[in-house]
């Protein structure tokens, strides 16, 4: 399996997770050319990352990939067995592809203070804080968002929620996170797999941050 992607890319390292914890054996490449490249499109129509190559078969959005890890490489499960607990992991794991990480997102462009629009960094924080007070009003950590074992919710969450720490400090605000989220990060970042698979991010992640510093 190839697996598309960047260091820096919060995306790819939520597949990353599921690619760890469940052992798969792929090739990390670059996009050919970068992201939109007609060289990437050529293989990947979306042109974004991440995405998985299997031969001639090309899949990207990264909630796609990782329910066809799910489905291809069943264990360990990262889906309860239940269909409301399983609809329940998908729900949070949409919460935060549509509500939470684009929100996050927005903050990129202004981690560098020459371009920073201190107006949109507070209310970007806001409505941040607002998505996590609803997320934790939903979810019991057990200690991971909704199961015992690591599941597919937890994956884009650990990698937006520092990453909206970080990228706010780097703007000069400070994230309220609610304390049962913070317990469940603390936790959860140390899952061999999630260590394994966030290490690269991390450090790309970083370095980043220190540039927009500059
Ligand atoms: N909904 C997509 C979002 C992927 C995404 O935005 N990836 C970023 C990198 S983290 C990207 O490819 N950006 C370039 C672009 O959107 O054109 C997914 O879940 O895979």
């Amino acid at each position: 399996m190839i697996f598309y992607a960047t260091t820096l890319s919060s995306y790819s390292a939520k597949v990353r997770i599921v690619l760890c914890a469940k052992g798969v054996a792929f090739e990390e490449r670059l996009p050919p050319g970068g992201y939109h490249s007609a060289e990437y499109r050529a293989i990947v129509p979306m042109g974004t990352l991440p995405a998985i190559q299997i031969g001639d078969w090309v899949l990207s959005e990264s909630e796609a990939i990782n329910e066809y890890l799910e489905e291809s490489h069943p264990l360990p499960a990262l889906l309860p067995r239940d269909p409301k607990e399983r609809a329940r992991v998908r729900f949070v794991a949409r919460f935060h592809d549509l509500h939470l990480e684009p929100r996050v997102r927005s903050l990129f462009a202004h981690a560098k203070s020459a371009t920073r629009n201190a107006a949109h960094v507070t209310a970007q924080r806001l409505e941040i804080e607002r998505r996590l007070d609803q997320l934790a009003g939903w979810v019991q950590p057990q200690p991971y968002l909704l199961t015992p074992e690591l599941s597919l919710a937890d994956c884009g969450l650990l990698v937006t929620l520092p990453l909206a720490r970080d990228v706010l400090a780097a703007c000069g605000e400070t994230l309220a996170i609610p304390a049962s989220l913070q317990g469940w990060l603390d936790t959860a970042s140390q899952h061999p797999a999630v260590v394994r698979a966030l290490l690269p991010w991390r450090q790309a992640t970083q370095h980043w941050l220190k540039a927009q510093a500059l």
